[in-house]
């Protein structure tokens, strides 16, 4: 009895460790998978959440100027000059789609609610300021996992952009993702696209809005 209450005094024996330390190995091998998988749930939300609000302002542009923002920077008439400077070729698509819904205090889209999502990894400028959003920043909107999304309009779905992907990341050529009939989702309107969490477009993961 008394050995017994010696032992327990001395706290846990080197084989209880060993067993105690086993156990929360297990757990971690369980737990730490199922955060990261819950992270990239929430980032996936994000990204459509963004997307959602996109789709408004887009629908919200066509309502006021009868037709989707374009995906060039050019301006819609054929004899009209946009007051912006010309790209440089680099995350364009997202770069027009923010600008034309940007670019009028009377008929523009505020997406000041998505400033957290703002990038501009190309470190461009319009060369006159965005009304709506008070800069003169050529930004782009990111995913949920900090990657710019690409937009591709009705007459760019067929066409191959180019984007930056982190500010000082690498470059990559993005075409819109395809149905499994072979047509683009968001077919003869226009479509969003995200590079989702391998952050490299092109790949199972990519997230397309719409999704028909
Ligand atoms: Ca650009
Ligand atoms: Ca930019
Ligand atoms: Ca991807």
């Amino acid at each position: 009895m008394t050995t017994t209450r010696h032992g327990r005094a001395c706290g846990f024996t080197l084989i209880e460790l060993l067993i105690v330390i086993s156990i929360l190995g297990v757990l971690a091998a369980v737990l730490v998978p199922n955060l990261i998988g819950a992270n990239d749930a929430a980032s996936e939300a994000a990204t459509e959440a963004n997307m959602i609000v996109l789709e408004n302002g887009i629908k919200t542009h066509e309502r006021k100027h009868g037709f989707a923002p374009p995906d060039d920077l050019k301006p819609v008439a054929a004899d009209a000059k946009a007051p912006w400077k010309p790209d440089n070729g680099r995350n364009t698509g997202i770069e027009s789609l923010v600008c034309f819904l940007s670019n009028s205090l009377q008929d523009g889209v505020d997406l000041g609610g998505m400033a957290n999502a703002f990038t501009n990894t190309d470190a461009d400028d319009h060369g006159v300021e965005m009304p709506l959003l008070k800069s003169r920043e050529r930004r782009e909107i990111a995913d949920g996992f900090t990657t710019p999304m690409a937009y591709f309009g009705k007459f760019g779905l067929g066409k191959t952009q180019t984007m930056l992907l982190g500010v000082d990341g690498e470059q990559a050529a993005v075409k819109a993702m395809l149905r499994p009939d072979g047509k683009p989702f968001g077919d003869g309107k226009w479509q969003i696209l995200s590079a989702g969490k391998d952050r490299t477009f092109g790949t199972a993961d990519d997230l397309a809005w719409p999704k028909n």
